[in-house]
């Protein structure tokens, strides 16, 4: 019966952590998957994280089942995060997932059970969205997000195509830190964004997968808050693999924003069937850390600062990637005022096989590279080869 298979495509960024291994040249650079690197190419456990999994393992007397709504006092404390104080709690739903993809496809899913029939990603998007949303049941359509060439967020066209959209629609908007593209929206957008929203009657579905790594933690969500105060109804996928550097423990939530207490009731109701019959109950251990965390105000501001440090340094090696390279590519300066770990360079393929078969550095196809992936040191050296 295996017969009627076929064999399925690798997914080309975690593929390229393999190719990359494998190369044994002693410059080869990593521009691929998105994980955050420091200045020697690690990708460190917070200390904050280390603190807390030290106080779990002396104090955690149990490990019993927790329930397919996951962690609770997580769920609190990381909506504070997200959300702050701008919706009245009792109309929030809130489900710890196995990371954002998890919480993503649990989006997914209740928009399927509440009779949702299709969702708006913009063009390009992480490639896991459209794959996520079509194996739930989801019809995607495309608003443009973004050209290349001249590293410009398209918003215009993105508004129009969401004019376009219908009653019912769900929107998928990167709170920040786009990927693959770095491209920021700014707060009298995301004001413009959220109007339309409300009067087209779409659902926003934000995915926040790297709070902190834009312009600051507060910073990072002030498009998501204005939103959801304007828009009556949202869904927010949080992911906390990047923000507190638990990629494999697969850490994250669901949280939908609703309009009253019974139903955010219903919703919760929904959201913990639907993790019932899909995987049961979320991971623990990530989640017990990020409660440690942020139920301990030094480890929170130890968290913080080295969050910071992060960002800084993703910042800094941005100002010198556009520096070099806007000579040969003027829109590259755009580089600089770009958020996150991901740009997006206009290499053809051929430049990207190139790239890595001359010289050792690896990125996907689509020119995407992960800015954290540099060392300062080897900026200059990358800059020349990608210029020649
Ligand atoms: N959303 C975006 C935009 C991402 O880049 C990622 C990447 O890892 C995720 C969601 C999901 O993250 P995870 O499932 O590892 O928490
Ligand atoms: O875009 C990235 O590189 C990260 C990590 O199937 C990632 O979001 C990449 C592919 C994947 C899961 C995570």
């Amino acid at each position: 019966m295996f017969d009627a298979l076929t064999r399925q495509p690798d997914d080309p960024l975690l593929a390229l952590i393999g190719l990359y291994r494998k190369d044994e040249r002693p410059g080869k650079v990593d521009l691929g998957v998105g994980v955050y690197r420091d200045e020697t190419g690690h990708t460190p456990i917070f200390r904050a994280v280390k603190e807390a999994e030290k106080r779990l393992h002396e104090t955690q007397d149990s490990k019993a089942y927790v329930g397919p709504e996951g962690d609770l006092v997580f769920v609190d404390r990381l909506w504070t995060l997200v959300g702050g104080d701008t919706i009245n709690r009792s109309h929030l739903a809130g489900v710890q997932t196995p990371g954002g993809s998890g919480a993503l496809r649990l989006a997914a899913d209740l928009i399927r059970q509440m009779g949702g029939k299709r969702i708006w990603i913009g063009l390009p998007s992480w490639m896991n969205h459209a794959s996520i949303f079509k194996a739930a049941g989801l019809e995607t359509a495309g608003y443009p997000f973004f050209d290349v060439p001249s590293q410009t967020v398209l918003f215009d066209t993105m508004m129009s195509a969401l004019q376009g959209a219908s009653a019912g629609d769900a929107v998928l908007l990167h709170a920040g830190c786009h990927n693959p593209t770095g491209g920021v929206i700014s707060e009298a957008q995301w004001l413009e964004i959220a109007a339309v929203v409300a009067e087209r009657g779409l659902l926003p579905l934000v995915d926040l997968a790297y709070q902190g790594f834009g312009r600051g933690l507060e910073e990072d969500v002030v498009g998501l808050r204005h939103l959801i105060g304007i828009v009556p109804e949202t869904l927010i996928a949080v992911s906390c693999s990047k923000s507190f550097g638990l990629y494999r423990e697969r850490t994250g939530a669901i949280f939908a924003v609703t309009t009253s207490s019974s139903s955010a009731d219903t919703v919760r109701s929904n959201l913990a069937g639907l993790a019932r019959t899909s995987y049961s109950m979320p991971p623990d251990h990530g989640a017990a850390i990020v409660r440690t965390i942020l139920s301990d105000a030094d480890l929170a501001r130890d968290w913080k600062e080295e969050l910071e440090t992060m960002r800084l340094r993703i910042s800094g090696i941005r100002q010198s990637l556009a520096e070099g390279l806007r000579d040969r590519w003027q829109a590259l300066g755009a580089i600089a005022a770009q958020e996150g770990m991901f740009s997006l360079l206009p290499l053809a393929e051929a430049d990207v096989m190139r790239l890595r078969n001359e010289h050792g550095i690896y990125m996907p196809g689509s020119g995407r590279i992960n800015i954290a992936g540099l060392k300062t040191a080897e900026v200059g050296d990358v800059i020349d080869k990608l210029k020649n």
